[in-house]
């Protein structure tokens, strides 16, 4: 076949420019091998760069699920440079450098969620190199299910052998690198290997990296750097005390959370102060309105009225009943460019309507809205590979006995080890409590404490 032929004088041209070399070599590890592959050489020499491109290219072409390629850096970020070139098909690239996070982005280039990324690498051993770059990718969500490689020691050192017909090597060293290869196979696909990502293990500050909502990388922030989980469900009528409230447990909570509509003084002039608390005591405003209509109405009623909701609460909460136009309406209107949308996809409410269902369609949808979306509420441990993702849950009190108007308790242990809440949600546990500073400080601690055990190893 001619691209068995192109293949044979291609391997037979990384002899000849170095990039292969047979001899005594010690590996990374202190191993000894008598044979050694340094690919990096290879951006030299541009028409060997075309042949690897076409070489490639053969060997992908009945592959239809692709959107997308990454090279493994940095070797093979060139190669899968030229690939894309040859195939039409765009890049992204992933970096390797130690991060200081806060924006830096892990993977560079444009993509969506659930695109299909092939994996380019040019020497495989272990797989330990695909593996970090499948790592990043996935978390980014991006599905990485294939790789192409140049050589795989295995079985392009074999070819190189095979190959030796222009005697580029003697017969002895021909055998001991025969003896060598086979003894050292690389068997298994490496692929499979690649680690679960599991959110309920990962501290914040490494979630934080994979959010995409800025709100919620400004939380995962809060969170870690203040230590608590607690949102303050502050569901206060009069003004005066929600401000003062505010003050008291400021220190301690991540979030305060208002139902504004509640306040039966309300005058706009109890926004500024709010907005001063929730800085000076470095926490979110999180309007918990519940969105359910269609988009238009949902876009005024979010930006519009007595309460202009998008110009101070860097969250609310939306249900996902009316689909995508809620969403877009958000994302559309005027208002603070710092906003995150908490979607609800279970309730703590008895007798819930909400079924598996509907649960099902709400994670989807939060897939379309990657940098909008800042987490779920929910009662469960929905989603576990989202580390970007920030799971809410409602219904937290130290005693877990329900109201008489359906809500249902459980107790802070509960929810963050057996359930996934990242953010529990207290409101009368706090409100109602004799010493609500106290209070506020003992649920912190408390879920804070669950937290740390939850990710211990
Ligand atoms: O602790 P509580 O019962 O005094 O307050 C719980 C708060 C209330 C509810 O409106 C809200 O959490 N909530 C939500 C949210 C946050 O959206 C969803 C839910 O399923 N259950 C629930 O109680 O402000």
């Amino acid at each position: 076949m001619a691209s068995d032929k192109k293949l044979k004088s291609f391997a037979i041209d990384l002899f000849r420019i170095n990039a292969v070399k047979f001899g005594e070599f010690k590996t990374k590890v202190g191993l000894m091998t008598p044979v050694y592959c340094d690919l990096r050489v290879i951006v030299s020499y541009p028409e060997l760069m075309q042949t690897l491109a076409d070489l490639l290219l053969e060997k992908i072409k009945d592959k239809k699920n692709v959107d997308i390629l990454c090279g493994v850096p940095y070797t093979a970020l060139p190669i899968a440079t030229a690939l894309s070139l040859k195939t039409g098909l765009p890049m992204v690239m992933r970096r390797k450098e130690a991060k200081d996070y806060g924006t830096k982005k892990l993977i560079e280039g444009v993509f969506k969620d659930g695109d299909r990324c092939l994996i380019v690498e040019d020497i495989v051993t272990s797989g330990s190199s695909i593996l970090e770059t499948v790592k990043d990718l996935v978390n980014e969500g991006l599905k990485c299910k294939d790789a192409v490689v140049l050589l795989n020691r295995e079985q392009g050192g074999a070819k190189i052998l095979e190959n030796n017909e222009e005697k580029c090597i003697d017969t002895a060293m021909q055998q001991k690198v025969k003896k060598y290869l086979a003894e050292t196979q690389v068997t298994e696909s490496v692929l499979n290997k690649a680690p679960a990502i599991n959110r309920f293990k990962m501290p914040f500050l490494d979630r934080s990296k994979l959010a995409k909502n800025p709100v919620s990388i400004k939380l995962f922030g809060i969170m870690s750097s203040k230590q608590t989980t607690l949102c303050l469900a502050a569901d206060l009528t009069d003004s005066t005390k929600i401000l003062n409230l505010a003050e008291q447990v400021g220190p301690y909570i991540c979030a305060l959370k208002t139902h504004i509509d509640i306040v039966e003084d309300f005058h706009p002039n109890l926004i500024q102060p709010l907005k001063d608390i929730a800085k000076r005591h470095n926490f979110v405003l999180f309007e918990d309105r519940k969105f359910a209509d269609i988009g238009n109405t949902v876009e005024m009623q979010y930006s519009k009225g007595i309460y202009q909701i998008s110009s101070w609460a860097s969250l609310v909460t939306a249900h996902s009943l009316t689909g995508k136009g809620v969403l877009d309406a958000i994302k559309g209107a005027p208002g603070n460019e710092e906003r995150g949308v908490f979607l609800l996809a279970e309730t703590s409410a008895a007798g819930s309507l909400i079924n598996d269902t509907y649960t099902k369609a709400t994670l989807k949808l939060t897939a379309d809205y990657p940098d909008l979306v800042s987490g779920i509420v929910c009662q469960n441990p929905l989603f576990s590979d989202s580390p970007g993702l920030i799971q809410l849950t409602p219904g937290v009190k130290l005693e877990s006995k329900g109201d008489n108007l359906g809500q249902q308790y459980n107790t802070p242990d509960y929810v963050v080890i057996e359930k996934g809440a990242d953010i529990a949600v207290v409101g009368r546990g706090i409100t109602e409590a004799a010493d609500p500073v106290t209070a506020a400080k003992l649920y912190r601690d408390v879920l804070w404490k669950a937290y740390e055990k939850r990710i211990e190893n």
